[in-house]
Parts: structure tokens; sequence; C-alpha cells
């Protein structure tokens, strides 16, 4: 069943990691069905103001149905625990369900590209469960909570990667799972390895069911030149080298910056995050302008009236223009000249 209502999502992100934040808001708005009300809760661990109005004014392009609020979560409670880069901001997931008034709610890393409709997400029913995401192949809840005695059988229990999340705010907390994560902060602080998703596995252990993967797949791999294509109905899970901070030659980061230079900004990515100029690697220098190149072409599309002024700069090419001006008619009056909405499929 459909609910009227609208959809909550909720994205976390610093001003580290809002190019993040735009890429994943953009591909959740852009798969989603635009007639859907939808509210936008970000944490804000340490956006800049400047950045947040930005955000606000680039959501509203999308949809007029979209509510943006802005969230300030006080990590304090987190101090005790290990840092990720010296910042406790991914523990500020576990504060939604004081923060935010709701029964229910999509929660997503900022690391990702949403190639799907959360809508779908959104309708399941959660079947009494706290929390549903993607278990991870093979890892066990052992891995992680090393805590855990050997001869606990809970040590055998699967393993989730809380990037993409959905949470019954109602059952967590009627269920008291807030009091769980204090006391679990308490006693282990130290041991906390991967952050807030150790916390989220150790809690929710009884209480959390499976997503199909392709929630969130976060091992697309590598891409040879050339072999890009872009997946559709899945959400790509960037979770090593951010594109915006380190140019790799992945699969992901790829894709990413592909999403990003056709829908999120003019200035292609390479450029704009200064990310070229910090490669080492020559292949993935490479790379990077191969990607530059294809992102400014992709921008220039020629109209008639450039190239004349092009051509007729270059006397040698003047000839050309009576063949040029015959390829322009022939492509304005072909049918499948809508290259944006081939790609928005
Ligand atoms: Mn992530």
């Amino acid at each position: 069943m459909r609910s009227i209502r609208s959809v909550s999502i909720a994205l976390c992100s610093d001003e580290r990691y809002a190019p993040g934040l735009f890429v994943a808001a953009t591909s959740i708005l852009m798969h989603m069905d635009p007639k859907r009300p939808v509210e936008l809760f970000v944490l804000d661990t340490g956006l800049s103001d400047r950045s947040w109005h930005r955000f606000k004014a680039h959501v509203r392009k999308f949809s007029s149905s979209v509510q943006t609020v802005r969230l300030r979560p006080d990590l304090s409670a987190f101090m005790g625990c290990p840092s990720l880069r010296g910042s406790h901001a991914a523990y500020s997931l576990l504060l939604l369900p004081e923060l935010v008034n709701r029964q229910k709610l999509l929660c997503f890393d900022v690391d990702m590209l949403v190639l799907k409709d959360v809508g779908a997400l959104w309708d399941l029913d959660m079947e009494r469960n706290t929390a549903l995401a993607v278990f991870e192949p093979g890892v066990t809840l052992r891995d992680d909570c090393v805590w855990l005695a050997t001869d606990d059988p809970d040590g055998e229990l699967p393993y989730f990667n809380s990037g993409t999340i959905a949470l019954d705010l109602h059952q967590w907390r009627s269920r008291a799972v807030g009091q769980r994560v204090s006391d679990l902060i308490q006693a282990y602080a130290n041991d906390l390895k991967t952050h807030d998703q150790t916390i989220l596995n150790y809690v929710l252990r009884h209480e959390a069911g499976r997503l199909d993967p392709s929630w969130n797949l976060f091992d697309v791999g590598d891409v040879a030149p050339g072999e890009f294509q872009e997946p559709t109905g899945v959400v790509v899970h960037i979770t090593h080298n951010k594109p915006w901070l380190t140019f790799k030659n992945l699969r992901g980061s790829l894709l990413w910056i592909s999403f990003h230079d056709q829908f999120v900004s003019r200035v292609p990515a390479v450029l704009r995050y200064g990310v070229i100029w910090r490669i080492r690697k020559w292949s993935n220098f490479r790379s990077a302008l191969r990607t530059l190149a294809e992102a400014l072409l992709l921008r220039a599309r020629p109209t008639r009236g450039a190239v004349l002024r092009f051509l007729s700069k270059s006397p040698a090419q003047r000839f050309k223009i009576h063949w040029l001006l015959r390829w322009f008619k022939r492509m304005a009056n072909s049918p499948s000249a809508d290259r944006d909405n081939d790609r928005k499929a």
C-alpha cells in the first residue's frame, strides 16, 4: 500500500562531505515519483551556512514537494567513542529517533549514488523489525563486536552495513533502543571498531530485517577504461576513496563523477574539488584527464552559431560549413535528438 504521507529521509554531512550530500540528495530526488512529498532531514555536523543555503536552493530546483530541515545534533554523549578522522559525526544517526518526531525514517550515507526509487523502500512492510538493512555476505557479529564471548551464540548472527537503513522510530522508542545504545557506550566505548555501525548491529541484532542487496552495493569494483556503463535500479555505496577527495579509476568513483557532472554542477567534479591536482599516480591522472574531457564535451553541446563563429575564424575550414549546415539540419529534424531524456530514463 502506498502511503499518502510524505517520505522522511535523513542524511548526515559536515563541510568535508558536502559534495556527497549534494549528489546523494539529487540522486534520491531524481529517481523518486516527483508528485510524492518528501521531508529531507539533514544532520548538520559542521556544514557552513553557505553550503546549507546552496543545498536548499539546489534541492528546490529539483522538486517543489521537498521540505528541508536542518538538525544540529549534540554529539557530547559520544565523545568517549573512537572518532573517524577526528570527527564523531557518524554517531549522529543514533540520535535521530530523539530528534525526528516521525514513525519511520530512511537514512542514507552521503557517499552514495541512489539510482533507485526510495519510495519503494518506504512502502516496504517492516514486519515488526526496528531496522531494515543490507547484510554483508560472510560477515558475522563476532567480526565487529569484539567483546562477544567465543561461546556466545549471538556472535554467529549476520552483520549489516548501515549505509542504507530504514528505521521504525516508533519501535526504537517503545523498545528503548536509545537506552541500550547508552549502556553499550558505557561498557565498550573503546571497542567500537566501526563506530555507529558496530553499535547499531549490536543493539538491533535481534530486530533487524534483511533488505535486497541492490539497496546498498558496497563493492562495485574496478572499471577498465572505456568499459564504463551506468547501472540502474541500485544504490552504489562508495565506501573508500571519496571521489571529491581523491581520484581513483574505480567504477563507483567514475559513476559518481559522471552523475555529478551531468546533474549537480556546471563545473566538472575533477576541477571543482581540485582532485586532479592531487593525483600522484600517472594512470589515475590520465584517467582523470579523460573524465574531464568527457565532462567538458558533455557540456559543450555545440550550437549552430558557435560552430559557425569558430569555423569562420579558420578560413581553411570554411568550405566545410555547407556540410555542417546540412548535418545540423538533419540533427534538428531527427526525432531522437533528445539526449537528456535518454539519460534520465
Ligand atoms: Mn559510507
